[in-house]
């Protein structure tokens, strides 16, 4: 049994897709970012990064500790060897999906997640953030045409279907709310559309969707332990929830 401490937003939907695309038993143990569980001791042990996704393998036991991975790329990489699934194990193959699944961890990610903060989050706080917002949108409208050219030669970012592609949809998933018309991008949308159907992603896409949230109604005090966090703040979040 795998559990996945996860919350349902694009990098914990990453692992729902990947462990229902590989059919592995695994047991959703909800994060509430907003109230600060990943600052918990035992949170922290397993993901020192205070984020999620993380996994606990318990059918990998190592020195009397199941097996926990922290990042997301890190957890697709895992989960591929182990499954056998969507993750050639011989080169060039391999090489060919790690080129496609780092570009989203390093790039995709990182810029569309920004985007999410100025679209979702920054109208809470008070100044002009035009330069910021329209900065990272240009940044995901740009990986969005490097997507397209690809996609132009190849059905998926690799040729097959891999854990790079299942790391990249939750983050094209964002495309309306972010105002991006995804039909400029013909290849994205039909690599979308084959994507979408997909069984397994569309069971990822909805575990935990009950504490699906956007942003609405976000308390102060959330905001706060979501955007306010930097080193001092995450070092006396931890103390706090240690005494708690
Ligand atoms: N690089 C990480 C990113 C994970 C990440 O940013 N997770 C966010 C939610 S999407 C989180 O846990 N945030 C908690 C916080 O900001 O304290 C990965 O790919 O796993």
């Amino acid at each position: 049994m795998i559990d996945l401490y996860y919350a349902p937003t694009p990098n914990g939907w990453k692992i729902s897709i990947m462990l229902e695309e590989c059919e592995m038993d695994y047991k959703l143990i909800l994060v509430n970012l907003g109230k600060g569980d990943q600052f918990k001791p035992d949170f922290l042990k397993i993901s020192p990064n205070n984020r999620m996704p993380v996994i606990v393998d318990h059918n990998n036991v190592i020195n009397d500790e199941p097996m926990s991975i922290f990042e997301s790329g890190a957890i697709l990489m895992y989960l591929g060897e182990k499954a056998g699934k969507f993750f050639p194990q011989k080169s060039p193959d391999r090489e060919k999906v790690l080129e496609w699944l780092f570009w989203q961890i390093g790039g995709l990610g990182p810029m569309a997640g920004q985007v999410s903060h100025f679209v979702n989050y920054a109208p809470n706080f008070p100044g002009d953030h035009s330069y910021s917002e329209k900065r990272y949108k240009n940044e995901y409208d740009r990986l969005l045409g490097v997507m397209d050219r690809i996609l132009d030669e190849k059905e998926y970012l690799a040729g097959d279907y891999s854990i790079a592609d299942i790391a990249s949809f939750p983050w094209v998933t964002a495309y309306k709310r972010y105002e991006v018309n995804l039909d400029a991008f013909t290849n994205v949308r039909r690599w979308f559309d084959a994507i979408k159907v997909r069984p397994a992603v569309r069971k990822g896409m909805d575990a935990g969707k009950e504490a699906r949230n956007f942003g609405e109604g976000i308390s102060k005090e959330s905001l706060k332990t979501m955007f306010k966090q930097d080193a001092k703040s995450i070092a006396e979040m931890a103390k706090q929830k240690k005494e708690e």
